[in-house]
């Protein structure tokens, strides 16, 4: 006999979003509940209704089967926009893997006369639940939960063989399409749990900032009508709240409420309210509770609150009143090991790190996250944007206005709503990514402005016809990668209805988010910007075996550190398990690495975000400013350093004033400014100064720096030596194994490859110029080279003019581009020195990697660090290690034997052990081989790093006009 869940063949057939499956609620369950996971009996099947009956093997749960061995026939597959199957919807494809779960399950005894329910936290996409063969239920919608009522089922006291089987491509599929790698399998976790008949259904929770606390509760009872006499009591910080007795005489008087479903309702409001904010976290432990006629208590829920408001004013997004920033990113539910299942400890990593890098929102791109990513978010601080799991990105226009998928569309929207709306941390849902706009959007906004007024609703598909529209499915105007400039002239144009936020922008593939702080700079002094997301916050690679090309597993063997694997191992990115339709390493597009490593831009944004900066006024000094939004500055501690270019640096402590958020002061400096020294910085260091629950005392929060005094010029004078050069015109010199020459090209980032401008400088020519030596002059003691360089688009002719000085050499060079040369990589110098030199100091901006449009992070000092921790490991090896405003440097090896470097004004420069071309040639950073010796650069200007992989290419300021450039530097030997 066809097993009736089978027959509906609910894969194929977008109206099935579930049957059987209870409504979703957030009641919180985990109190007493019984957890099913562990190792399950498991087998894979090739099409869904193939026999089961082949020989079991064991998968984990929760966990996706295709990072698993149970799953080695079916690897992860990663695609961006495409579909990995050429099927239309609601079609899926005739091979389709499909997982059987199934295990025993004692139930306990004692849920004797029980509800017993059954939740399984995420199933992907399809899921068919028996239990001793008996059907129960379907579900879909993979990133929540699903529950059935097993009452009538299984018994107390007696085992049952429970079978959960999932589909892996389905109808849904189509509407799952975000850019991520495709797994399949019980991502999350599965659980039995035990109610009395007479229940909580629904608890709902409403905490306003002036303290107003509104309890809605929805009762049911298992066995029928409600007995007369039960109540809903709530307890708030140990206080008992009024018990709502009301429920007979809302009953009686209002026919909408029958004798089936109570609906309790608690009003009250806590005086001196501790709000509930980003910054200020303040949450309030709730206990609901369902009384029998007799008393007792039925059942419970227990709930953390936050008394705040979030609402829109003109075009502001307020939160208790304030037009706050929103300092974002996109986070998926990733890990290297477990793919889509991630734990509770990873989670809490994950959002401690954001918050000390200065983020105070997330975006759940793009479906609704692990439920106690939400408490986590509560209890942290974090805002949240709500997404629903909805992205029909390849066949977006054909689903939007697809009545076979209305239901889906407005069923996964209310779900998240259902589960989420207690969390004081979620302040904006999201109807989903990318899936076009049509009328179930419209359908779907208008069930979440029926039911939850307190939120608004954004969808970019629906704002981006009209940022200025009014009668759309967004509140809020949420494109991505808008230029900022447009972003500008709406605030300015005098149209704008909504807020500015958004939901993506700054994309973080490789070495990127160029111009992050010119961008902050424009959304802060421009009223009607509120900031946005950045894409994304990690890298999904995978850790791989590279010996048999398997992801590594939950054990984590082959994890190293610093953003590298193990020998070994590597971070796998699309194409990587043999997948032929893929879009390769556009899945490595966060700031962190996959092992949650920090990528240098976090320290960027770190400062573009500090709670505290400082200036330097003419009349006034030093003025501080407190930048947060709710919180004086008594949680922050500071330290004064002033770094001198003659290398002494002073240290004091710095009081930090008294200050209101918003408020600025004049501060005393607590030492003299040495009048000699050279260019000087100021530098406040600040730091947490009690733990908080995301930083412990002393965690750095931001270094705001300022300039006191510019560079004082001083210059070699000539001095009798002599400079050696060869036939070439090549510098000879015992330190250098390649003599420095003329280098236009860097090993394209990703931006430089997605966004077609390497492409370019291919055709140019710019990777393989031709040097040819036209001239070697000596005049005096000094020697001029001119050299021309040859690529298909022209010839730039190069000068070099070496000049012996005090215990060195100096080196002027002047490029000349012409016209065709207008946009390039760099203009600057390479050499490469001889094995030894394995440490790098310079004065300069760091100590971590800066480049001309990302560099407001990394303050000006001296700093020093090892040359193998200068290179940054990005996921495809591409130009990194760059340290923007460097004033001179010394290379030296253990013995003290070494270079210095002199240049004449500050100059990007990178010190690693890979030329450009091996960086080109590399796939991924296992097949890199360091040199022995470093490979230096020193740039007159190098292009700045933009965003083009996704969004604005560079700005052009931060591009290379043609024309002549000009440098110098001095070399010395130590
Ligand atoms: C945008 C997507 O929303 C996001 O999921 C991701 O793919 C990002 O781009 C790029 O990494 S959509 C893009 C077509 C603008």
């Amino acid at each position: 006999m066809t097993d009736p869940l089978l027959a509906l063949r609910p894969w194929e057939a977008p109206e099935v979003t579930s049957w059987g499956r209870l409504a979703m609620n957030a009641v919180d369950r985990r109190a007493g509940a019984l957890s099913l996971d562990g190792d399950w009996r498991f087998q894979l099947l090739p099409v869904p209704d193939a026999p089961v009956g082949g020989v079991w093997s064991s998968a984990y749960v929760p966990g996706a089967w295709t990072m698993q061995s149970a799953g080695a026939d079916d690897p992860p597959q990663y695609t961006n926009v495409r579909m990995p199957f050429a099927e239309f919807p609601p079609r899926s494809p005739a091979a389709n893997p499909t997982g059987v779960y199934e295990r025993e399950v004692d139930i306990p005894a004692d849920w004797s006369g029980r509800r017993i329910v059954l939740q399984v936290g995420a199933a992907e996409s399809v899921l068919l639940v028996h239990v001793d063969g008996r059907p129960v239920g379907i579900s879909k919608d993979s990133h929540l939960a699903a529950e059935f009522d097993l009452s009538s089922v299984v018994r107390a006291g007696e085992r049952s063989v429970l079978r959960l089987t999932v589909v892996k491509w389905s109808d849904a599929s189509h509407i799952e399409d975000q850019d991520q790698w495709w797994h399949a399998g019980l991502t999350r976790p599965v659980l039995l749990y035990a109610t009395d008949p007479l229940h909580l259904a629904d608890v709902d929770v409403r905490a306003g900032r002036d303290g107003g606390l509104r309890i809605d509760c929805r009762v049911r009872d298992a066995r029928g009508a409600l007995p007369d006499g039960w109540c809903v009591s709530a307890e708030l910080e140990g206080e008992l709240l009024t018990q709502d007795r009301e429920f007979d005489r809302v009953n009686a008087e209002d026919e909408r409420v029958s004798d089936f479903l109570g609906e309790a309702r608690i009003r009250t409001t806590v005086p001196e309210v501790r709000t509930w904010s980003a910054e200020t976290p303040e949450l309030y432990d709730l206990t609901v509770r369902l009384h029998r006629p007799d008393g007792t208590v039925a059942d419970t829920s227990r709930h953390r609150v936050g008394f705040r408001d979030v609402e829109i004013v003109g075009r502001d997004l307020l939160l208790n009143g304030e037009r706050v920033f929103v300092r974002g990113v996109n986070r998926h539910d990733f890990h290297p090991l477990t793919g889509r299942t991630v734990s509770y400890e990873d989670m809490r990593a994950d959002l401690v790190l954001l918050k000390r890098f200065g983020f105070n929102a997330i975006r759940t791109a793009h479906y609704p996250n692990d439920p106690a990513l939400y408490d986590l978010a509560d209890e942290l601080g974090l805002y949240v944007v709500d997404e629903a799991d909805i992205e029909s990105h390849d066949h977006a226009h054909e689903i939007a206005d697809d009545p076979r998928y209305l239901n889906a569309f407005v069923d996964r929207v209310s779900r998240m709503v259902l589960r989420d709306r207690n969390h004081p941390s979620v302040v904006i849902w999201s109807l989903g990514n990318e899936s076009d706009y049509g009328a179930h959007h419209d359908a779907a906004a208008g069930w979440v402005r029926r039911h939850d007024p307190t939120r608004p609703v954004q969808y970019e598909g629906a704002a981006k016809l009209d940022w200025a529209a009014t009668d759309d499915a967004s509140d809020i105007a949420c494109p991505m990668y808008a230029p900022i400039e447009d972003c500008v002239a709406h605030a300015l144009s005098g149209r704008q209805t909504r807020p500015l936020i958004q939901c993506e922008y700054s994309h973080a593939m490789g070495n990127s988010n160029g111009t992050l702080a010119d961008h902050w700079a424009a959304v802060e002094s421009t009223p009607g910007l509120q900031g946005g997301f950045i894409w994304e916050f990690r890298d999904h690679g995978i850790l791989q075996r590279v010996s048999d090309g398997r992801p590594a597993g939950r054990a984590g063997a082959g994890l190293y550190g610093n953003g590298v694997t193990a020998p070994g191992h590597r971070w796998a990115y699309g194409g990587d398990f043999g997948e032929t339709i893929h879009d390769g390493a556009f899945i490595a597009d966060g700031v962190v690495f996959p092992d949650r490593t920090p990528k240098p831009v976090l320290y960027e944004h770190r400062e573009i975000a500090a709670p505290v900066r400082i200036e330097c006024h003419r009349h006034e000094g030093i003025v501080l400013g407190n930048h947060q939004h709710f919180r004086g500055l008594d949680w922050l501690a500071g330290e004064w350093e002033l770094s001198l270019a003659d290398g002494r640096v002073l240290t004091a402590p710095a009081e930090l004033p008294d200050l209101r958020p918003g408020e600025t002061a004049a501060v005393p400096l607590p030492f003299e400014v040495p009048r000699t020294g050279g260019e000087t910085w100021l530098t406040l260091r600040v730091r947490v100064a009690e733990d908080q629950p995301w930083a412990p005392r002393g965690t750095e929060v931001c270094v705001p720096q300022v300039r006191l005094r510019g560079p004082s010029v001083s210059w070699d004078v000539p001095v009798d030596g002599v400079v050696r050069v060869d036939d070439d015109g090549l510098l000879v010199h015992p330190l250098l194994t390649a003599a420095p020459t003329l280098s236009l090209w860097r090993a394209p980032t990703d931006n430089d490859e997605l966004g077609g401008i390497a492409a370019r400088w291919r055709d140019w020519g710019l990777d393989t110029l031709v040097r040819k030596v036209v001239a070697v002059r000596q005049d005096g003691g000094r020697t001029t080279v001119d050299a021309q360089y040859a690529g298909a688009a022209g010839v730039v002719r190069h000068r070099q003019t070496f000049t012996p000085v005090e215990g060195g050499i100096r080196v002027d060079e002047e490029a000349e581009l012409p016209e065709d040369f207008h946009d390039v990589a760099r203009v600057g110098t390479v050499f490469e020195t001889v094995p030894g030199p394995d440490l790098l100091e310079w004065f300069g901006q760091g100590p971590w990697e800066s480049y001309p449009d990302r560099s407001a992070g990394a303050p000006v000092g001296h700093h020093a660090l090892p040359v193998d921790e200068l290179f940054t490991p990005y996921l495809r090896p591409q130009e990194s290690g760059g340290r923007h405003g460097v004033r001179r440097f010394t290379l030296s090896a253990p013995d003290a034997t070494g270079l210095t470097v002199e240049l004449d004004e500050p100059r990007q420069v990178s010190v690693t052990r890979f030329r450009a071309e091996d960086l080109t040639a590399a796939a991924h950073h296992d097949e890199l081989v360091p040199r022995p010796g470093c490979v230096v650069h020193l740039d007159a200007v190098h292009r700045g790093l933009g965003t083009a992989s996704c969004g604005p290419d560079t700005s052009l300021p931060y591009r290379i006009p043609a024309g002549v450039h000009r440098w110098s530097w001095t070399l010395r030997v130590l």
